[in-house]
């Protein structure tokens, strides 16, 4: 979101950002904990107003009402992008929480909650194809806070980045969620976006913290480790 801001010249979405390495337990240290009570990431200071915003959607929401972008002001449409946007704050817990952990991170393969979460996950496909099919984007026409939102889970589960569970979920049967993705994954901010705090694969690829727009060039894993 950030990085679309500022491709769309906004100077004012300017940002830092830091790793919280929630497997060391960072997002239960006081400095986070009093950003985000609930001691989940991401979490967002506004250092020009000290207003502390936690929940991704009320992050994307802040910054679409703050730089007045990637939502639209007619009422049909803002309604129709927050639709959209608490459609996914309600559904990724099935698929991240639900299908992927049992999928992927539980101790046994467990027969019936994969099953379970495997059909929510598909069923949940199957909406956003049926939505997209005559939509270039989620809400409409226009790339809005919803797309952000709901590419972060459901384009890198079809586009194979998640949970190694592509083939599994058949997700090149969703043709209009497929189309979208790689859409949304082409945009520049994306591919810099995707880069923000990473500290794992490819080195070029890693910006662990972004201070400054050059970080992009000059402070990716490659170039400054040793
Ligand atoms: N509803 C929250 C979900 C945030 C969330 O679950 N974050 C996970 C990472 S994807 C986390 O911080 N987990 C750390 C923990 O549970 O201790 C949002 O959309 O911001």
């Amino acid at each position: 979101m950030l990085e679309e801001l500022l491709a769309l010249g906004h100077s004012g979405a300017e940002y830092d950002a830091w790793v919280i390495k929630i497997g060391d337990g960072d997002q239960f240290g006081s400095g986070f904990v009093e950003v985000n009570p609930n001691s989940k990431i991401p979490a967002l200071l506004d250092t020009e107003t000290d207003q502390r915003v936690f929940e991704s959607g009320s992050i994307l929401l802040y910054l679409a009402e703050k730089f007045g972008a990637l939502l639209p002001t007619d009422i049909a449409g803002r309604t129709e992008t927050l639709n959209w946007l608490f459609w996914q704050m309600g559904s990724a817990p099935y698929l991240g929480g639900g299908f992927g952990h049992f999928y992927a991170y539980a101790p046994e393969k467990w027969q019936y909650p994969i099953d379970r979460f495997a059909m929510e996950a598909k069923r949940q496909l199957d909406v956003l194809d049926r939505q997209l099919a005559d939509k270039a984007f989620i809400a409409g026409e226009d790339y809005t806070i919803a797309d952000i939102a709901i590419w972060s889970w459901y384009g890198q589960l079809v586009l194979g980045r998640l949970y190694s569970a592509a083939e599994f979920l058949d997700v090149e049967s969703y043709t209009n969620v497929m189309r979208w993705a790689k859409e949304i994954d082409a945009r520049p901010a994306v591919q810099r976006g995707r880069m923000v705090n990473r500290i794992s694969g490819d080195p070029h690829l890693q910006l662990r913290e972004r201070h400054d727009a050059r970080d992009f060039d000059a402070q990716t894993q490659d170039k400054i480790a040793v």
